[in-house]
This record gives C-alpha cells, sequence and structure tokens, in this order.
C-alpha cells in the first residue's frame, strides 16, 4: 500500500467485498476447467500477478490528432499531477508500478523530490524518453529538418546532448533505460541520401551510447512512417536490428505495435528480434489502420495474445539476453485516459495469461506432425479460455479492484480533480 494512496482504500475493500463471492465462484470453476488440462491455478495466478506494464505519462493526458484535441476535465497539468493519475491506474489495477516519462515534457525542476514524490504515491519510473521531434522555446538550432541525422553537425550534437540530459535526469529518478525514437526522415524522394542518413543516426547513437551510465539500456523506437511521409530513417525492425548491432552490446529494439506496415506479422517481427538477441522492449497499443495509439486490444486482442505467446515461450525457453521492458504508448482523444489505461494494462495482462495457458507441448508435436489445423486449435483454447477471474484474484491480492472501471467511476476521482484543476488556457493540436 503506497503512503498516499490516491483512492480511498476503505472504498476498495468495500467494493471488493461485494464482489468477492462471485470472483470465488469463477475461480474455482475456471479451476476445474484448467486442471481437467493438467493447468495449476495457484501458480498461474502467481506468475499473471507478476506482470509489470510501464505508463506513458503522456498517456494521461487528452491527446488529439493532427485536426483537435478537446481536453477533457480535470486534465493533469504538471508532472505531479501526472503521477497521481498514474498511480490511480496501478492502485486500482496493480500491473503498473512505473511511470515513463517524456523529456522536456516533464523535465522536473529537482529530480529527488520528483522521485520521493512518486516513491510516496507507490511508483518508480521506467525508461526515459527523449524528445527530438519538435522544437521548445528558445532552442538554439532547429529540428525541423531532423535531429539525430541532421546534416548539420552542430544541430546532431544538440539532438546528443539533449538525449544525455535525459539519462542524466533519468539516473537521479532511478530509471535504467533510454528509449530514443526520433521523427527524422524524407518528405519528397530525393530529400534524404538513404545510407548518409543512417550512417549518421547510428554515429549519433554511438555518442549516446557510450555515455550511458553502466547497466543503463538503449531502446531503439523504429516507425514506418508519420511524421515523414516518403522515408523514415529508422523506419523497421530491420533497421533497427541493425542500428542496434553497431550502436553496441547496450543498444536493442523497441517494438511499438503502431508502427508497422498494416497486416505486418508483427509476433513473428517479435520472434526473429528474440532470435537475434536485440528485443529491448514494447510500447503497446493498438491498430486499425497505421500509429493510431488505439488502447491495447481494442481491435486486434488476437494478435496481441499471439505476440505474448512469443514472449512465454522465449522465457520458458530461458533463450539468453530475453528481458523485455513494456509499456504502454497510446493517445486518447475521446476517452478518459484513466480508463483507457486501465483498460489496456489489464489487455495486456490478459493476453499474457492466456498465453501462458497454451499447451507448448501438445503444440511442439503438432508442429513437428505437421498438423496446422490442431495447432491452430491448441492456440485458440489458450485463447477462448476466459481468464478475467485470474486477473481479478490478481488484483484483488493487491489491494487493487475488482472492477476498476466501476471502482474508479464510483470514486469520483475524475469529478474531484475537476474542481481542483481548472483547465489551462490555449490548447494545442497534434500529437505524435
Ligand atoms: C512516436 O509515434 C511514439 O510512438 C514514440 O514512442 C514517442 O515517444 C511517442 O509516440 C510520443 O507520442
Ligand atoms: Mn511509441
Amino acid at each position: 500500500m503506497p503512503d498516499r494512496p490516491v483512492i480511498d482504500p476503505p472504498l476498495i475493500a468495500q467494493h471488493n467485498d461485494q464482489r468477492a463471492a462471485a470472483m470465488v465462484t469463477d475461480l474455482s470453476h475456471l479451476g476445474e476447467q484448467l486442471a481437467r488440462r493438467d493447468v495449476e491455478l495457484e501458480s498461474l495466478c502467481e506468475r499473471v500477478g507478476a506482470l509489470e506494464v510501464a505508463i506513458p505519462s503522456w498517456g494521461v493526458g487528452t491527446g488529439g490528432t493532427r485536426f483537435a484535441r478537446f481536453p477533457g476535465p480535470g486534465e493533469p497539468r504538471n508532472v505531479y499531477e501526472k503521477l497521481e493519475d498514474c498511480a490511480v491506474v496501478h492502485q486500482l489495477t496493480g500491473v503498473t508500478p512505473r511511470v515513463s516519462l517524456h523529456i522536456p515534457w516533464d523535465a522536473p525542476d529537482d529530480a529527488g523530490e520528483l522521485r520521493d514524490a512518486a516513491a510516496a504515491l507507490g511508483l518508480g519510473f521506467d525508461a526515459m524518453n527523449s524528445n527530438t521531434f519538435q522544437d521548445p522555446p528558445g532552442q538554439a538550432l532547429s529540428y525541423r529538418f531532423g535531429s539525430l541525422t541532421h546534416v548539420d553537425r552542430a544541430v546532431r550534437q544538440q539532438a546528443i546532448e539533449h538525449n544525455l540530459e535525459c539519462v542524466e535526469i533519468g539516473r537521479a529518478l532511478g530509471s535504467q533505460a533510454l528509449t530514443v525514437w526520433i521523427a527524422d526522415g524524407g518528405n519528397f524522394p530525393g530529400q534524404l541520401h538513404f545510407r548518409r542518413a543512417l550512417d549518421r543516426y547510428v554515429e549519433s547513437l554511438r555518442e549516446i551510447a557510450g555515455a550511458l551510465p553502466d547497466g543503463w539500456r538503449l531502446f531503439l523506437e523504429h516507425k514506418l512512417y508519420e511524421p515523414a511521409f516518403y522515408s523514415t530513417v529508422n523506419n523497421d525492425w530491420g533497421t533497427s536490428y541493425w542500428a542496434a548491432t553497431q550502436v553496441g552490446e547496450q543498444a536493442s529494439c523497441l517494438v511499438d505495435l503502431g508502427h508497422h506496415a498494416p497486416n505486418v506479422n508483427i509476433e513473428m517481427i517479435v520472434a526473429r528480434l528474440i532470435q537475434l538477441g536485440r528485443l529491448g522492449g514494447f510500447h503497446f497499443n493498438d491498430s486499425k489502420y497505421g500509429d493510431d495509439d488505439l488502447d491495447s486490444g481494442s481491435i486486434q486482442p488476437f494478435q496481441l495474445f499471439l505476440v505474448f505467446c512469443e514472449l512465454v515461450d522465449a522465457a520458458e525457453e530461458s533463450v539468453p539476453g530475453f528481458d523485455p521492458a513494456y509499456m504502454l504508448d497510446q493517445s486518447h482523444n475521446i476517452t478518459d485516459p484513466i480508463e483507457s489505461l486501465m483498460a489496456s494494462a489489464m489487455e495486456v495482462q490478459r493476453a499474457y495469461a492466456k498465453a501462458l495457458l497454451v499447451d507448448r507441448v501438445a503444440l511442439s508435436q503438432a508442429q513437428d506432425n505437421n498438423d496446422a489445423l490442431m495447432a491452430l486449435e491448441i492456440l485458440k483454447a489458450a485463447f477462448n479460455t476466459d481468464v478475467g477471474p485470474i486477473l481479478a484474484q490478481a488484483r484483488a491480492r493487491q489491494s487493487g479492484a475488482i472492477d476498476p472501471l466501476a471502482l474508479y467511476r464510483a470514486s469520483g476521482y475524475r469529478q474531484r480533480k475537476a474542481v481542483e484543476r481548472p483547465a489551462a488556457a490555449g490548447g494545442s493540436a497534434g500529437i505524435v
């Protein structure tokens, strides 16, 4: 229990009391079903309860599109208020104990004070994110035509120094990783020399990697397109993988589920990166068309499950160096961000729980027998199992809510914040 719980614990206890009996009945029924499949419920519950996913600080604000942003009531106005909202998600779901900050959006005046404030809320810090896709006010040189890959060495130097500043802040906060996503690329054929731009990317990253503290990891996040609409420097997993190998041991690839061409087999990309020893982590979200940043599992829950099948497989085989970092990365245009983040965190947990249910021995046999239909049936048997009672119990055991959405709405948190946090004047469009 955090020193400063954001939701009143007795309220959660009362909510859980009203639902505990039904949960126990559902759980025991599921336990009987699983026993027939030789799955032991308790160890499954423990593994599910141990899953952790980081929250992006930017996820607690209302995002937007290129066209408009419709701010919701009680939006956080600074990093401390963002932490409070993140703490609600963690307190009710028990899945999100760390926050991933974006600098300069979240640059603290006093990192030590911020670390203490987070700890009081029961939170720590995950990977730091640099931002060289915007020009902050007063910055000497512009990133209009790129940052770490810019043709001008002085701009690249400025971007490198910004990344190192993020590391310094992260060090004071207890983070141990830096995620680099750059918007660098070209909007017109001929604008960029593809090979030279990629060389400059690797060269800049080497300088960043060389200055990382011991134990730190560097995650390279690729993205197919946007905001560059013709060519992006780190555009796909192959480029990202190659760049990581050129940068050094600290570098690995971060897979954002929205950053691929339509219909790409993301679970296979995940398997490839595991096999090549460079899977750094994830930004979970969902999409229908492009980098839509929708809530995890809202469009393709089966794909999310298949990604977790690869992750569970690698963990069970103890693939050397396999230790991916899990984060959400989504943007909420019309929903309450806290509700969306809770829903996503639980969907990630659900996909993991289902992946743990796959009968791997039977799957392996089906594969060896070229029994395609049976292989799929084995996956579907796991995917179609309702693991909801396991998730509910995991939350209850961590003093979270059996039904986080119902509890959150009943708590009046958003209404209180709407009064405490009057909307800031102005407002901007656009999120990347
Ligand atoms: C870019 O689209 C991205 O996925 C990167 O992770 C950024 O840091 C994040 O979104 C910010 O909106
Ligand atoms: Mn991302």
